[in-house]
């Protein structure tokens, strides 16, 4: 195995480092506040290309490894996870089925502006009753003549706010569901029938918003049919195969910036006469953080290499999201102790970072669906 990451990605490694800290450290107070990115800073994340990441270069990204992908998002996610989920739908679910299962015509209309950040990208799957069930959508899809009207509702859409084009899931065939009677479209937010609410309030994630769009006869040409008709469960899961890998990245970064953040506490905080870093209780909170972050590198950048070389690998790509997320959870709750009470106030990073990552066992699949994929491959390969 070679995690080698090339030279031109080691640079851009180094300018999302710097970004993130002289750039977006400085906004992270003012966003909790106003739950807005100010838009220079979008302007200045479209300058670095990280709207792109994943978009090959003939579609005008950068088309970097999955392997260096991570170490970019890994950089990304030590500042608040906003600005990750900002670019995150269009490096991920929100382009993903595009570069997959679209057609050349599909690919040169979106992905180009997908790349850049003129577009942003997102997913709509889940519905008021279909999470974890996502074969029980509800939202159908009914041919007429040239077009197909969508009628239903889809739910907690990710950048809805700010979103041009999204990846659609609808039932075209009643009885088929998950094996033939769901088809993926490409719908335009300005698309007649479609209305988008406004963000729904949430616990963390300030300045990313997730809101409900609802379809009501709403007009979408047969020609943005995005692959096959009724292959748009196939095309929905090998998007969340690929997007869920990224997420550990996210972890893995998240994860970091609070042990740093901690390590930073623990050693100026001075109680009992000396700096609390030199009490064991504290300095065991650093070394399991510590350690489980190197785990869950070792075993995101495995996949990410494994992946970039063309295998197809459900199973593992679960084992990240589940493992990465719990272990953030855990990171997170520890740096909240090892701040005392100075983490439980609003103004401290750790405390933004505990109510953030706390969704990041949810979205995109939670534990429980994660434990499952791993269980029914293993029981599949057995
Ligand atoms: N890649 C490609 N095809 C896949 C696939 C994958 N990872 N997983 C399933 N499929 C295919 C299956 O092969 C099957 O087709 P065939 O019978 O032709 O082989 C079809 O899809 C149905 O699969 P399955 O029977 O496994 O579907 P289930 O309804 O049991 O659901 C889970 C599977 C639980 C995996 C799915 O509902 C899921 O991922 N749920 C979580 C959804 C989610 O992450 N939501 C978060 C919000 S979206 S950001």
């Amino acid at each position: 195995m070679d995690f080698e990451i090339p030279e031109e990605v080691r640079l851009l490694q180094d300018s999302v480092r710097r970004f993130v800290r002289e750039v977006l450290h400085p906004v992270e107070a003012e966003i909790e506040e106003t739950d807005q990115i100010p838009p220079h800073i979008v302007e200045e994340l479209r300058k670095l290309g990280l709207f792109g990441l994943s978009i090959p270069q003939e579609y005008g990204g950068l088309g970097i490894s999955l392997v260096a992908q991570c170490v970019v998002f890994e950089e990304l996610a030590k500042a608040s996870l906003c600005f990750r989920s900002r670019v995150g739908t269009n490096n991920g679910i929100g382009s993903l089925g595009i570069l997959f299962d679209g057609t050349e015509e599909q690919k040169r209309t979106y992905l180009p502006k997908l790349a850049s950040g003129e577009w942003t990208g997102a997913f709509a799957l889940t519905e008021p009753n279909a999470g974890s069930d996502a074969a029980a959508i509800e939202t159908t899809a009914v041919r007429q003549g040239d077009v197909f009207l969508l009628n239903g509702r889809k739910q907690w859409i990710t950048n809805a706010n700010v979103a041009q084009v999204f990846t659609v899931m609808a039932l075209t065939d009643r009885e088929k569901r998950a094996r033939g009677g769901i088809t993926a479209f490409l719908v335009h937010r300005d698309t007649p029938g479609l209305t988008i609410t406004k963000p729904h309030k949430t616990m963390g994630f300030r300045g990313s918003h997730v809101c409900d769009l609802i379809f009501e006869d709403a007009q979408v040409p047969a020609t943005n049919v995005l692959g096959k008709i009724g292959d748009g469960f196939k095309v929905a899961m090998k998007v969340l195969d690929r997007g869920r890998l990224t997420i550990g990245a996210v972890c893995v970064g998240a994860a970091q910036r609070l042990l740093e953040l901690s390590i930073a506490h623990a050693k100026q905080r001075v109680q009992f006469g000396k700096p609390i870093a030199e009490q064991q209780a504290i300095q065991f909170m650093l070394a399991d953080t510590a350690t489980e972050i190197f785990a869950c590198r070792g075993m995101l950048r495995e996949t990410a290499w494994r992946v970039d070389r063309g295998e197809r690998l459900t199973k593992e790509v679960a084992m990240v999201k589940l493992h990465c997320s719990e272990m953030v959870g855990r990171a997170a709750d520890r740096a909240v102790q090892i701040h005392g009470g100075m983490g439980y106030m609003r103004d401290c990073p750790v405390e933004r970072y505990y109510r953030d990552v706390r969704l990041i066992r949810i979205y995109e699949g939670t534990s429980e669906i994660q434990r499952l994929i791993i269980a029914r491959e293993l029981l599949k390969e057995s």
